[in-house]
């Protein structure tokens, strides 16, 4: 039987600070359009995305499961880079860190002076639409500077990874050839719930 799941739509969530907090720097104008417009758009169209892979469950119907994805990473995305942006400012803000994140930074950077370097070209040097993002890898331990050409390409920032399939034509061309959908058919066999139960913990 088919388990339909209760979805919470989204919602766009109020800023931590009213919306003229920011100025100089960042003028009120500019915010509330970001905010109550741009970043309003990706919440209704991440909603949008979760209902229509929800209707394509229980109609068994995948037919356009790739546009789906795909609005999920770039609206999901979206979202949760702009909840992450608005919580990056405050009114008290700059200066320089302390506490753990600063010694993060030393031992990944060299250097305040050297991260806040190479963070500024970072942002500088995004091709057109696009995030620099300060990243921490629990897996490696440390500090990385990233960025995210549109939002996401093709993912949600943010996500735990638990489970992967190698969908490169290297990963299954000798044994599969053209037909992936065998390789992925058989890989089921395969999964190891054990890790993805560790990984989840
Ligand atoms: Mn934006």
């Amino acid at each position: 039987m088919k388990r339909v799941i209760e979805r919470h739509p989204h919602q766009l969530s109020e800023l931590p600070y009213p919306y003229h907090a920011l100025e100089p720097h960042y003028e009120e104008r500019t915010l509330r359009l970001h905010h109550g417009a741009h970043h309003k758009a990706y919440v209704d169209g991440l909603n949008r995305a979760e209902a229509a892979l929800e209707k394509a469950r229980s109609q068994g119907d995948f037919a356009l499961v790739k546009h789906w994805c795909r609005e999920l990473a770039f609206h999901g995305s979206g979202h949760l880079l702009h909840n992450l942006f608005w919580e990056s400012m405050s009114p008290q803000g700059g200066g320089e860190p302390s506490g753990p994140v600063a010694q993060l930074i030393e031992a990944s950077f060299g250097g305040f002076g050297q991260f806040q370097q190479q963070f500024s070209a970072t942002a500088v040097a995004v091709e057109a639409s696009g995030w620099a993002v300060l990243a921490y890898h629990p897996e490696l331990k440390r500090l990385e500077i990233l960025t995210a050409e549109k939002h996401q390409d093709l993912t949600q920032w943010g996500t735990r990874p638990l489970l992967t399939i190698d969908v490169w034509e290297h990963a299954y061309y000798l044994q599969y050839q053209n037909r992936r959908a065998d390789f992925v058919k058989a890989w089921w066999n395969l999964v190891n719930w054990g890790n993805v139960n560790k990984r989840l913990g």
